[in-house]
């Protein structure tokens, strides 16, 4: 089988490529190892920064966010008991919106549809040759028959655990990665949402996170040890953790049915350069940063941006300058998004020294940015995200 681009993965990195690709006339396939019921199930992020949702509106998959998507113009941090709300569109003039990621899958899976646009479930690639040279193939594995499919670039959009990393030989990749002293442990639960905007908690049991999907779906997430087993954590046990370190005069917390729970490591990783030869990496497949930040979806959004506008440049002049700078055009977002959440994680989550001079170290960095405008506008600027770097390309608005 042959295209211009091969995708492997069907996460949001993978699917909105291909959907900005066809957008700009270039053929893709994207192989996705699992079920397209997984892809569609699978819970994970829930904020989107306003230059995501604009690409996403921009591009004609803006129906269904528009209309369900929840627009929040703050955050709140709670700690001592006390609720601290950081004014997000006041500091910064930007919003950000709750839509699952699960939502963007969706959307994109039908656009794909719609456009007669090819995606392979249950298709596991099982490496990448040649991608040094000008006919890439990836090899991939589907109805328990061996398949190869050639192109001209393979995208590796299959996430931290994939195959395409692997391809490039390891002297050419720089590694970066950092292991946090703590997991979360997430939860989905068909109860109203006891609060307007997202509470993030540090509290000295450790860290806690109220968010939300919907009016009538929450999301919630507690930090637990790195090796916890979701076994010893039954819901009541859940509950019980969230309504202490959530706890604030005036404030109750609401419990429901648990539809989803999960377990979910936090790491910082990041390879450089994110390309080699005619392999470009993008999302999870480059970069993970704990989730703190809410960052991962977004940096994975924005990676697909520069590289499908690059790829699009290439078969329509045949110059290679914005593929040539594609690390170059990613990397800075990367390690903003790096530094931001390592420093959310590291002010709310209870770690080794909590009890000593680093917990007064996290309170005093929590009343910075509580009592501080300039403290609080410098989070509030990398949680709402910057705008993107834009070129005025053919029948595009113009930069913002
Ligand atoms: P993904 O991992 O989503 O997709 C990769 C795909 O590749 C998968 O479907 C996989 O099955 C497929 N694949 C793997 N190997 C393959 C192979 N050999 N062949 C074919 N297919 C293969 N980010 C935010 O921005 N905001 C948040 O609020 C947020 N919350 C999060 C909460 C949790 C608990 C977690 C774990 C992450 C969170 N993230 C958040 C980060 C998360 O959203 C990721 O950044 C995002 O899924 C990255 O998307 P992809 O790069 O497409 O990778
Ligand atoms: C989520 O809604 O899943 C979510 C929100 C904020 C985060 C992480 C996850 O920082």
């Amino acid at each position: 089988m042959q295209t211009q681009v091969g995708i492997v993965g069907a996460g949001p990195a993978g699917l909105l490529l291909s959907h900005l690709l066809a957008r700009a006339g270039v053929a893709s396939v994207v192989l996705e190892a699992r079920s397209r019921d997984y892809a569609l199930r699978r819970v994970r992020a829930g904020v989107l920064e306003q230059a995501s949702v604009e690409l996403l509106i921009e591009t004609g998959l803006g129906e269904r966010l528009r209309r369900e998507a929840l627009v929040h113009h703050g955050i709140e941090l709670r700690f001592g008991g006390a609720r601290h709300r950081i004014a997000l569109t006041d500091l910064t003039g930007r919003s950000i919106w709750i839509y699952g990621q699960q939502e963007v899958v969706k959307d994109l899976i039908a656009a794909r549809a719609r456009a007669g646009g090819e995606i392979r479930f249950e298709a596991e690639a099982m490496s990448l040759d040649g991608i040094d040279s000008p006919r890439p193939r990836i090899r991939y594995r589907r109805g328990g028959e061996e398949r190869e499919l050639a192109c001209d670039f393979v995208a590796g959009c299959d996430g931290f655990h994939g195959v395409a990393r692997e391809a490039v030989p390891p002297s050419a990749l720089r590694t970066y990665s950092r292991e946090y002293p703590f997991a979360w442990l997430g939860i989905l639960a068909a109860v109203a949402p006891s609060t307007d905007e997202l509470i993030y908690a540090a509290h000295e049991r450790g860290f806690a996170l109220h968010s939300l999907r919907s009016p009538e779906i929450s999301r919630l997430y507690i930090q637990v040890e790195p090796d916890a087993d979701l076994a010893d954590w039954p819901d009541d046990r859940v509950w019980e953790e969230l309504r202490i370190r959530l706890a604030c005069d005036g404030w109750t917390l609401r419990d429901g049915p648990v539809l989803e729970k999960s377990l979910a490591p936090m790491r910082g990783f990041a390879v450089e350069p994110m390309q080699h030869g005619r392999l470009f990496l993008a999302g999870d497949a480059a970069h993970i940063v704990p989730a703190a930040g809410a960052k991962g979806l977004n940096l994975a959004i924005h990676d697909v941006h520069v590289l499908a506008r690059a790829l699009a440049r290439w078969y329509r002049t045949g110059s290679t300058n914005l593929l040539d700078g594609y690390s170059a055009a990613c990397l800075p977002r990367v390690w903003r998004a790096q530094a931001f959440s390592s420093w959310m994680s590291s002010m709310l989550h209870r770690l080794p020294g909590s009890d000593g001079f680093l917990g007064r170290l996290q309170r005093a960095q929590l009343e910075e940015v509580s009592g501080s405008e300039a403290a609080a506008r410098s989070l509030a600027e990398n949680y709402v995200g910057r705008p993107y770097e834009r070129e005025a390309g053919p029948g595009e608005a113009p930069p913002r």
